[in-house]
């Protein structure tokens, strides 16, 4: 069991840390007395700054004086969920009393002090999804924001630090936020693209564009760090600067860690919608230049319809082959290399082939498959196709139509 006392008295010195209400986080005890003094380095002002602040309204207080002791004068009276963002001593002590009654708690107080030197302004805080670049709090001095990749930078970067009409130092502007923004434009050679609101959830009835534009002699490479949208919301990607350019991507639900398809060119097009009632996260995409002059890669090849590619290295050198499923024919190459062309991007020495229905020919499998021509789509009209079946001798030949059912 821990005892506690009802009445707390703390000395705090050095050039800052944390004041907690009693029991904190949990709820503070009834019938408490505590009193601290904070005292720094002489020549030097106290900051103190509320990070949270809850006290049973009208019964429970803190009260702070500006000085060794209750004596000295009262800079604050604070009850309920009502405090200052700062409060600053005029001297190097400040007192804190905080006080609770016999009914009614709450979840108290975190404080934080901090030794400043005079004529300074109060620590600006971090910005979330940002760094925060210089230290210096004097007067005259300056300190500014930026966001990290993929998020926009909302009021000014940086902020001076001057003397206020209070006659006390001050910021001269708010500190900025860094928002991740429903579409704009994204260069340089690697970068974020994030969902409006990132890492909170995007809201529905949005509609974003985002071009991705990566120097001339490369193609842009993106895979998604994060990935989760609701049902009817989707992400879409082109190889190219609009919606008419061949799609390399078409998202929804959970697709974490998924790598687009390399794009042909030194642009790509994401474009998300959504539409649904409900909201998700949305998308975390990171892009990259990857260089496309000879040594390195091919664009990528896609899986055809109907059949698989066999072989993921799209570098120089290496080959890729093509499979059909049973019953559908390559039209083209088996296989294609990637090749090396002098002073030009390295290509393949062929062009990916097709799957398609044979219209006839010679069937010497022991067993295989006869598919009209174009299916599973319609076949077309006044086409006559014959399929020759040749089994070794002493074989039966046994047709077995395969009926695909629906149910409704
Ligand atoms: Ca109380």
């Amino acid at each position: 069991m821990r005892e506690v006392s009802d009445s707390l008295r703390g000395n705090l010195t050095g050039p800052g840390g944390l004041i907690l209400s009693p029991e904190y986080p949990e709820l503070y005890p009834h019938g408490q007395e505590c009193d601290w003094t904070v005292t720094v380095s002489p020549d030097h002002i106290i900051a103190l700054t509320f990070i949270q602040f809850s006290l049973e309204t009208s019964y429970d207080f803190l009260h702070i004086y500006d000085g060794p002791d209750s004596l000295s004068p009262l800079l604050g009276s604070l009850y309920g969920n009502e405090a200052p963002e700062h409060i600053e001593s005029s001297s190097n002590t400040l007192f804190l009393a905080f006080r609770s009654d016999a009914s009614l708690s709450s979840n108290g107080f975190v404080l934080q002090y901090t030794e400043n030197p005079r004529e300074s302004c109060f620590e600006p805080g971090q910005v979330r999804n940002g760094t925060r670049h210089g230290n210096e709090l004097k007067l005259g001095t300056m300190t500014t924001f930026s966001c990290d990749s993929g998020y926009m930078i909302e009021g000014d970067a940086t902020l001076t630090c001057i003397m206020g009409t209070d006659g006390k130092p001050n910021w001269n502007k708010p500190r900025p936020t860094c928002t991740a923004p429903c579409g704009g434009q994204y260069a340089g050679l690697e970068g974020a693209v994030l969902s409006p609101g990132y890492p909170g959830n995007y809201t529905s009835g949005k509609s974003c564009l985002y071009a991705v534009i990566v120097p001339k002699d490369y193609v842009v490479f993106g895979q998604f760090a994060f990935f989760q949208t609701a049902l009817n919301d989707v992400v879409e990607v082109y190889d190219g600067a609009t919606e008419h350019s061949r799609i390399l991507s078409s998202l929804s639900g959970a697709h974490t860690g998924e790598a687009l398809p390399l794009a042909t060119s030194h642009q790509i097009l994401v474009r998300f919608l959504s539409r649904g009632k409900a909201t998700a996260r949305g998308f975390h995409l990171i892009y990259q230049a990857v260089p496309r002059t000879s040594g390195t890669q091919c664009s990528s090849v896609p899986e055809p319809r109907n059949g698989r590619r066999l072989g993921s290295s799209f570098s120089v050198g290496a080959v890729v082959r093509f499979e059909c499923s049973p019953g559908y024919a390559l039209q083209g190459a088996l296989a294609i290399q990637c090749e090396t062309v002098p002073n030009a991007l390295a290509q393949w020495n062929s062009t990916v082939p097709g799957c398609i229905v044979p219209c006839g020919g010679n069937l010497t499998q022991r067993t295989g498959t006869i598919l009209s021509p174009g299916y599973p789509e319609p076949y077309l009209n006044s086409l006559n196709c014959v399929w020759k079946i040749i089994v070794p001798e002493g074989s039966g030949i046994q047709v077995r139509p395969r009926i695909h059912l629906c149910s409704f």
